[in-house]
């Protein structure tokens, strides 16, 4: 061991910071966006840290992933078109392309070092990129979606925070581009930051979400190494009858050993939108 410590020290979680000890440091480089670090850590095996903000380690990345990917995608009877903006370690792109009926992934991703690094140093991650069924677009998420109106069934945002280049991704202006990038019934799923650190963020974007979408619900998952242990994910549905706490497809029995699921499945799901009352209180539509 390197006796040394990796310490999130950052305006995304102030007066705390949680820390890793350092085996060794495998990749770190400014991209031309942000400091893209990977290393391997004693405990929690490799990380990803973007502007020194943890975004995966490899013990707890499943409980992410899966959520973030399937909350939405079991929601919607028959998701043939999926958008991911972000995710460019491709964590969500490996869960999303598990369901048979996606015929086609466009992912923009703004970063393509974030994507490389993922490629060299984190391949339980990244083993999808070379799917078939991918397009990847190394861009802008939100000018993307201005040229693509009606166009996808599932569309899901994984960003970094939103101090940095993911700042846009947490706006109003996005939520309606979101909205307007759907196909009939679409649905959306984002990364939603943790109750107990950004209670006040999650307030105004689900608020600006229900100006654009009929539906809009927080669920949460735990990950240890996420700033307070907990990250949401906000769940927007344009079609009314959207009911996000019944998964409306289950995986059929003998599918469901190569799915290789660590967190999720259907009670996890319908459990993930229960909050505790100080966030119910502040976070429901009514
Ligand atoms: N996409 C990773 C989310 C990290 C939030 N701090």
């Amino acid at each position: 061991s390197s006796g040394a410590w990796f310490s999130e020290v950052s305006a995304v979680c102030p007066g705390q910071s949680f820390s890793l000890e350092i085996e060794k440091v495998l990749y770190h480089k400014r991209s031309l966006y942000q400091d893209v670090l990977v290393f391997q850590s004693k405990t929690y095996g490799r990380v990803l840290a973007l502007d020194g903000m943890i975004q995966v380690t490899e013990r707890d990345e499943f409980a992410y992933q899966e959520m973030l990917a399937h909350l939405p995608m079991f929601s919607h009877p028959s998701p043939h078109k999926v958008l991911i903006v972000g995710g460019g370690d491709g964590g969500i792109l490996r869960e999303v392309l598990k369901h048979e009926a996606v015929e086609t992934v466009v992912q923009c991703e703004i970063d393509a070092d974030v994507v490389s690094v993922s490629k060299e140093w984190l391949p339980f991650l990244s083993s999808s990129f070379q799917h078939p069924k991918l397009h990847l677009h190394i861009g802008d998420g939100f000018e993307f979606l201005k040229n693509h109106p009606a166009e996808f069934d599932v569309i899901i945002t994984d960003s970094s925070d939103p101090i940095g280049p993911a700042e846009s991704l947490f706006g109003e202006g996005y939520f309606q581009l979101l909205a307007q990038a759907l196909r009939p019934h679409g649905l959306v799923a984002l990364q939603g930051e943790s109750v107990w650190l950004h209670l006040e963020l999650i307030k105004s974007m689900t608020a600006s979400c229900r100006k654009w979408f009929p539906v809009v619900e927080y669920a949460w998952s735990s990950v240890p190494s996420y700033p307070s242990g907990q990250i949401g994910y906000i769940l927007c549905s344009s079609n009314h009858d959207t009911h996000f706490r019944r998964p409306l497809r289950h995986i059929e029995a003998p599918q469901l050993a190569t799915w290789n699921l660590r967190y999720y499945d259907a009670d996890v799901h319908a459990a993930a939108f229960v909050l505790p009352k100080f966030a119910s209180e502040n976070l429901s539509s009514s």
